[in-house]
């Protein structure tokens, strides 16, 4: 049993076996069905799986139904030649590293086939043998992938006119009858594309995953954005490093995902040698769509420039290349000044990028790249930015530096993604408004030929979804709408910088659909409403027709066992990917198909984890920066709270955000403040500008809120601010206790490693509120309520209602006078809406009860154990007098 497991189940069926079982058997099938269950309960369990084969674990199917169904209707592979279309290899002795479970692919239908060999040997747990199709009807229960010029099934069953619409990356997928008698059926995955091809290979698979049934499929998809390209910032934000603290490497290497300079046991495994994980990595992105990667950090190391590292990149990108990811790079404005590329360099003055210099120096460099690498996209530029230099450190704006990079690469058909992150303080005193300041202008700029804006046509500016800084909540960046020249880029971060790194379980996919769905409320030039006018809209072309569009992500990948440092981290990745190829998926519909790939298809198992994912971010929110307040982040790490920090940049500072004061919380941005709100298209400049009608999630971002106003649920804001806090904890102890439910049904290795990071993540979210609530209590001067929370509850003990619980302690000392029963005889809850059971009562005194309180909130379920500790009263152990004589906030009589 064991041994058969690890040869044909999920990550186990590697990619070399795959490609023997496809070369080898040709028509025949040889592996014996195996019929008997792969584990207990039609169950698979590995309970020594490490998350290494992300989405891509191709599991036996559980339903015993359903796989008969599968293997009724899917018996080989036919891939008519695969090997004709090789794609293009610098490397002449590319080769994995020794070892390797994965193996390289000369074609893309050759992945395709590879993927489908595997996918399916795994999934129907039986060899599913490939052919190259020469001749004869297509076998029943075949599985055809191509193009129309790579296949003569493709050609005869699926029309161009089907085709047309697709593009290059879209795909369909359809069941068709044979010709003959019976119900001869087969299904054809194709695309215009070898690319596309594949991506309807991936998505066929992923139906399979999630138990979909097969029957008569006719599926279509194509992207609704052009350029769907990971960021990866392999020095930076990167917590999936192999290092246990989470940051680091071991053994020579970096941490980060691809080893360039790796040193020690490691350096015999740097590019141009291809390691498994980047295997895996490309294709869990082309299971995606993902188009491209920028391999280096924003904060751009030029070493990326040099004829060494250009060579490695080239051996990259020929791994990466059958699976349609293409690559960029990262620069520094000023490269052409560093040393490091003498005899090529040039002044401080010579920077000028209008100069034939300057743009030959650009063109040079590019050259080399595109000679390596005849597919490189181009370059993502941070320049004027947090240090980093740019145009106007020598007297240019960013319209300038960006046209200028961009026309010494345009000849070589390359892009430039230029960042809009900047917020030079003597813009404007608040930061949030700086970047449309210095960019909004460019865009309006009227041109020599009539026509407006300057950025030129191969220049896409590349702005983070919020105008701060990747928070849990921001409203989305008031340039989204207003760039109606530009070709334009939202950037989303998939790294969880300020989302708790890799020991939070957040699912930011909610985060992306709430910015990509929200009304901008743009106008034309008459002040007409857009029909068309979601942020999404804006970003894919169809608001205002931008001619290239592209949606970028700061991946989250690096060298750990897992890839992502926390086994959840990788639903955000694909739901990134998902998002990025159709912006307007549902996001918890994206978590289940993650799930059923990722963890189980068992029903309660995926309505379960769906339910933690889906409520998770909202649970952050609400416990780091609820009702609107931006970054409290420790400047240290982006990890911890610091709400009371002031840095020497005070845009970087906690303070600068909150505002707190005995009159409130908040930043005042509405006209009576620094008017950020005039930035947004009239109807939300309106609505946000107003504090009766800011929707709460964002009322502290736009406003200073007194800490007596009225709040929707009747609340005074600070009654309202602490609830939150306390909420979102107690969200994330459901968490907690919902993953140990589900024991029986997870593989234990990764079921121990998630449990450990739920007890983390809850401790760190205690930390979150509780500094935050004492340090706004400074200044609110009220007390911390306690009674009317969404949790809260009275007891009675001994004929005496109890009430006054803070929810934020962890435990309450009850007094029991001398004689009295310990026993709790009722339980009142604040809300009728708030279930609870009697856990364990004390016996006697001193003693223990706990009362389990539960309750649905606006973003899921909230679980409190109040655990009271029963003591005699009028001892000093159980005389519950806080200092000044109060009752103290534990334990109250009423
Ligand atoms: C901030 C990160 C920093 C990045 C910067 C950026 O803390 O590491 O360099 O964003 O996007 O959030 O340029």
């Amino acid at each position: 049993m064991t041994m058969r497991r690890r040869t044909f189940l999920g990550a186990a069926v590697s990619a070399a076996a795959a490609a023997e079982v496809a070369a080898v058997t040709g028509g025949a099938a040889q592996a014996a069905d195996r019929d008997d269950a792969a584990a207990v309960g039609g169950v698979v369990t590995d309970d020594t799986y490490d998350g290494s084969a992300l989405w891509l674990r191709y599991v036996r199917v559980s339903d015993p139904a359903l796989l008969r169904r599968y293997r009724e209707a899917i018996s080989s592979v036919v891939v008519e030649n695969a090997s004709r279309n090789k794609v293009y290899r610098r490397t002449q002795d590319l080769s994995m590293a020794p070892g390797s479970a994965e193996r390289l692919v000369e074609t893309t239908l050759e992945a395709a086939r590879d993927e489908l060999v595997r996918g399916l040997g795994g999934l129907l747990d039986r060899a599913v043998p490939a052919s190259t199709g020469r001749g004869g009807a297509v076998p029943d229960g075949a599985v055809v992938v191509g193009t129309r010029d790579s296949s003569g099934i493709v050609r005869q069953y699926v029309s161009a006119g089907d085709l047309a619409p697709l593009g290059d990356d879209g795909f369909l997928i359809r069941t068709l009858p044979g010709r003959g008698r019976g119900r001869h059926r087969f299904t054809v995955i194709a695309g215009n594309t070898e690319i596309g091809a594949l991506h309807g290979t991936f998505a066929f698979l992923r139906h399979l995953q999630t138990h979909k049934p097969l029957a008569d499929l006719d599926v279509s998809a194509s992207p609704r954005v052009k350029n769907r390209h990971l960021n990866y910032w392999e020095t930076e934000r990167l917590y999936a490093g192999n290092n246990a603290s989470g940051t680091g490497g071991l053994g020579g290497e970096t941490g980060a995902l691809f080893d360039f300079a790796a040193t020690g046991a490691a350096a015999d495994r740097n590019l141009p040698v291809i390691l498994d994980r980047y295997i895996v990595t490309a294709r869990a992105l082309a299971s995606l769509g993902i188009t491209g990667i920028t391999i280096n950090n924003v904060n751009a190391n030029s070493v990326y420039l040099t004829p060494a590292y250009i060579a490695q990149e080239a051996a990259l990108a020929d791994a990466l290349r059958p699976y349609g990811i293409r690559m960029a790079l990262s620069i520094n404005y000023a490269a052409p000044i560093d040393p490091r590329f003498a005899p090529d360099t040039l002044t401080a003055q010579q920077l000028d990028p209008y100069s034939a210099d300057f743009r030959g120096w650009w063109n040079r460099r590019a050259s080399l790249l595109h000679d390596a690498i005849p597919d490189f996209i181009g370059f993502t530029v941070k320049a004027n930015s947090e240090g980093q230099p740019g145009p106007q450190d020598f007297g240019y704006d960013h319209g300038d530096g960006a046209n200028g990079i961009a026309a010494a690469v345009a000849p070589l058909g390359m892009k430039i993604f230029w960042r809009t992150f900047v917020y030079n303080a003597d813009v404007d005193t608040d930061r949030l408004k700086r970047a449309y300041l210095e960019f909004g202008p460019i865009d309006d700029e009227l041109q020599p030929d009539g026509t407006r804006g300057r950025f030129a046509h191969n220049v896409l500016l590349q702005t983070k979804n919020g105008p701060l800084d990747y928070q849990a909540r921001e409203p989305f960046h008031p340039m989204f709408g207003r760039m109606e020249n530009t070709n334009q880029a939202i950037e989303l971060q998939i790294t969880q910088e300020y989302t708790g790194q890799n020991t939070m379980l957040c699912y930011l996919a909610p985060l992306w659909e709430e910015v990509l769905k929200s009304d901008t409320y743009a106008t034309d030039a008459q002040g007409r409403l857009l029909p068309k006018r979601l942020v999404g809209h804006i970003v894919d072309g169809t608001a205002q027709h931008q001619a290239d569009t592209a949606i970028v992500g700061v991946a989250n990948l690096g060298n750990a066992d897992d890839l992502t440092g926390h086994h959840f981290s990788q639903a955000n990745l694909f739901a990134f990917g998902r998002q990025a190829w159709d912006w307007t998926l549902d996001s918890a519909d994206i978590a289940e198909d993650w799930v059923r790939m990722t963890w189980s298809n068992q029903e309660h198992v995926v309505a379960t984890i769906v339910k933690m994912m889906t409520g998770s971010r909202e649970a952050l929110v609400s416990y780091q920066t609820p009702l609107g307040i931006g970054h409290q982040m420790r400047s240290s790490d982006h990890y911890g709270p610091g709400p009371s920090e002031m840095l020497a940049r005070p845009d970087w500072s906690p303070v600068y955000y909150n505002k707190a004061d005995s009159a409130g919380l908040g930043y005042d941005r509405s006209p009576t403040g620094s008017n950020l709100t005039a930035q947004y298209f009239p109807t939300l400049a309106a609505r946000y500008g107003n504090i009766d009608t800011v929707p709460e999630n964002l009322m502290m971002w736009f406003h200073h809120v007194p800490w007596d106003r009225e709040m929707r649920s009747g609340r005074p804001f600070w009654d309202e601010l602490v609830y939150r806090y306390q909420m979102g904890v107690q969200y994330v102890t459901w968490m907690r206790q919902t993953w140990d439910t589900l024991q029986p049904s997870i593989d234990a290795r990764r079921f121990a490693e998630v449990r450990a990071k739920l007890a983390a993540h809850e401790a760190d979210a205690g930390d979150w509120r509780d500094t935050c609530v004492s340090y706004w209590k400074q200044f609110s001067a009220r007390d911390i309520p306690v009674d009317d929370g969404p949790l809260s509850v009275k007891i009675v003990v001994g004929g005496r209602t109890i009430g006054g619980f803070d929810l934020s302690a962890s435990s309450y000392p009850i007094p029991v006078p001398a004689g009295t029963s310990p026993k709790i005889t009722r339980v009142i809850p604040a809300d009728r809406a708030t279930r609870y059971e009697i856990v364990a009562q004390a016996d006697g005194i001193p003693g223990q009860a706990v009362v389990k309180v539960v309750r649905e909130d606006f973003f899921g379920p909230l679980v409190k154990d109040y655990v009271f500790v029963m003591q005699e009263a009028g001892t000093d152990a159980g005389s519950n007098r806080a200092e000044g004589g109060r009752p103290a906030e534990g334990a109250t009589d009423r």
